[in-house]
């Protein structure tokens, strides 16, 4: 007998999330929300529920199925928790990896080891329709420190500065597999997997 994967748009543009979540949810067939055309949506909210909420009932309105959206972010405690919701947007609209990183790292200029704490926080919604009253939510944290200087080649976004103390290296330089075990994302996906297991049959 074949099972079939229940389907799930996957409410995101972002090719490193993207990668992150499908190793994570072997179980479900992950859809793009770019197969079904469906635009970026404005990300308006002042929290990163509020933007997830926002990105999966966008997709899930478009494509007229159950949605998963992810919003996430650095959290620097010296830059009075900045840049959080506006990670991605830090150095500017469309900015880059690169440029995002290199504004942190100005920011953070002269700032000692002992000060440079942070933290990377995932929320994880899940919507069933777009009018779905009761979204599944969960969230995730991943404490670690701002390196002085960028490294490792793995990850995306400001994976190369943020520095993992239990494995005295930067979250680029380790592996997808143990990057998910440890991270924010990994942390809010367990906690999300729980409730789908029963939400699944109700899809
Ligand atoms: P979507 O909204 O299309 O999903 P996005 O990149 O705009 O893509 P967010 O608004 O949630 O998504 O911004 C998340 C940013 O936070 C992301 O672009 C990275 O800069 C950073 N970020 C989040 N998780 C990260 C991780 O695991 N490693 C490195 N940087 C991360």
């Amino acid at each position: 007998m074949t099972q079939t994967k229940p389907s799930l748009v996957l409410a995101s543009g972002n090719a490193g999330k993207i990668k992150e979540l499908q190793a994570l949810l072997p179980d479900y067939f992950l859809i793009p929300q770019t197969q079904f055309d469906v635009p970026e949506i404005a990300e308006t909210g002042t929290t990163f529920v509020e933007n997830a909420i926002l990105k999966a009932r966008h997709a899930a309105k478009i494509s007229k199925l159950p949605a998963i959206a992810d919003d996430s972010g650095l959290v620097v405690a010296a830059l009075n928790d900045a840049p959080a919701i506006y990670s991605a947007r830090y150095a500017g609209q469309g900015a880059s990896d690169a440029e995002n990183i290199a504004k942190l790292l100005s920011e953070l200029d002269g700032v000692p080891v002992a000060q440079r704490n942070a933290y990377f926080f995932c929320v994880l919604v899940l919507m069933r329709h777009a009018d779905d009253p009761c979204p599944i939510i969960a969230q995730g944290r991943w404490d670690g420190y701002i390196l002085e200087q960028p490294r490792g080649e793995y990850g995306f976004g400001y994976d190369p500065v943020f520095g993992v103390s239990t494995h005295q290296c930067s979250a680029a330089e380790l592996s997808l597999e143990i990057k998910n075990s440890l991270s924010h994302r990994g942390k809010a996906l367990a906690q999300l997997q729980r409730e789908l297991l029963s939400a699944t049959e109700n899809l």
